[in-house]
């Protein structure tokens, strides 16, 4: 029988962690042969929550559960973690300013960071999902210099999955028939969605989703808002944010990193940029990648046409005004 995982969930007593723990101990993060031990982490006000959650983990009976850690204690939580996944965070609320919101995830993610590199597994791989989640990513990054930089990643495959969608419902074709969409940039509204190289599978072969779609008026235009915006339409909808959706992809990004991508299938994650496609070093950008043995690799050799040079260009700016302002705040 394979060891015990550890997973670390920041923010378990929220929405999302609510829809993520149960998730992860049923395999859909690890697989189903792969026992996991979960840490969950909230802060005090919550902790009463907290330990409901862990109650229903063991009333639940997961098989594959072999132990719950349920701590207002950041150590405690971060100790031997294997997996990281940060959904904890400050949210924006009503009339606050953007550099307040900021300089309250800076100080969370700075501290985490040190919590992460001083006691978690060697090797550990961490996904940030609490927004801003790239620059959060960064944060983390810069403060846990010992973790390799290419185990601190973001969490854009949420917008991934929702170009999916929204091509297989345009085409009435099944979602796991189209593939290799790409999110670049940020985990926000200035994300760019690129159809450009993505396929959907037919009888006939492999067709271009641009040949299939035929309508680059939609492509360029609603598609691309459409993704951009989806986080804002499920809260006006649901009156909540998007929790299940995003704890699946979470799922899936730690999945494709840790087990693989599919051979000819690509994803995208935020990871720290190298300079391709003359993105900026020094962000936490979502590219096209693809993973093998654990760890990832950006695609490369895309051709970027003229109004994609634009859109890449323009969600780097924005990285590099929140990376601005996120060391503004710690000084
Ligand atoms: P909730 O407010 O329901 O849950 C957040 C939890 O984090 C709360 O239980 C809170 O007590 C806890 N928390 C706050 N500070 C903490 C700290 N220092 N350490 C540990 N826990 C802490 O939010 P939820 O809807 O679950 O969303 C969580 C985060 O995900 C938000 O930042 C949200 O903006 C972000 N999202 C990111 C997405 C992505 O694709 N990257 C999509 C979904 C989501 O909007």
């Amino acid at each position: 029988a394979k060891e015990p995982v550890r997973v670390l969930v920041t923010g378990a007593a929220g929405q999302i962690g609510y829809a993520l723990v149960p998730m992860i101990a049923r395999g859909v993060m690890l697989g189903a042969d792969q026992p996991v031990i979960l840490h969950m982490l909230d802060i005090p006000p919550a902790a009463e929550a907290l330990n409901g959650v862990k109650m229903e983990l063991v009333d639940a009976a997961f098989p594959l559960l072999k132990g719950v850690v349920a701590t207002t204690d950041v150590v405690e939580a971060c100790t031997g973690v294997n997996i990281a996944v940060m959904v904890g965070g400050f949210p924006r609320k009503e009339g606050m300013e953007r550099k307040d919101v900021m300089s309250k995830n800076v100080s969370i993610y700075k501290s985490q960071a040190s919590a992460l590199e001083k006691h978690a597994a060697a090797n550990c791989k961490v996904l940030v999902v609490a927004n801003p989640a790239n620059t959060n990513a960064l944060i983390l990054k810069e403060f846990a210099p010992s973790i390799p930089e290419k185990n601190i990643t973001c969490l854009t495959r949420l917008d991934h999955n929702r170009a999916l969608g929204q091509i297989s419902e345009r085409l009435n074709v099944q979602v796991s028939d189209v593939k290799n969409v790409i999110i670049w940039g940020n985990h926000s509204s200035t994300q760019y969605p690129d159809v450009n190289h993505a396929s959907v599978k037919t009888p006939a072969g492999e067709k271009p989703v641009r040949e299939l779609v035929a309508d680059d008026e939609w492509l360029n235009g609603e598609f691309i808002t459409t993704v951009q915006q989806r986080g804002a339409a499920i809260i006006k909808a649901r009156k909540f944010s998007s929790a299940l959706s995003a704890a699946s992809s979470a799922c899936d990004h730690i999945r494709d990193w840790v087990l693989g991508t599919p051979e000819g299938t690509w994803v995208s994650m935020g990871v720290y940029s190298d300079g391709s496609y003359n993105v900026p070093t020094g962000l936490i950008y979502s590219f096209p990648v693809t993973c093998k043995n654990g760890e990832w690799s950006i695609v490369q050799g895309l051709s970027i046409d003229e109004l994609s040079r634009k859109k890449l260009d323009l969600t780097a700016q924005e990285l590099s005004e929140e990376k601005a302002l996120a060391y503004s705040c710690l000084s």
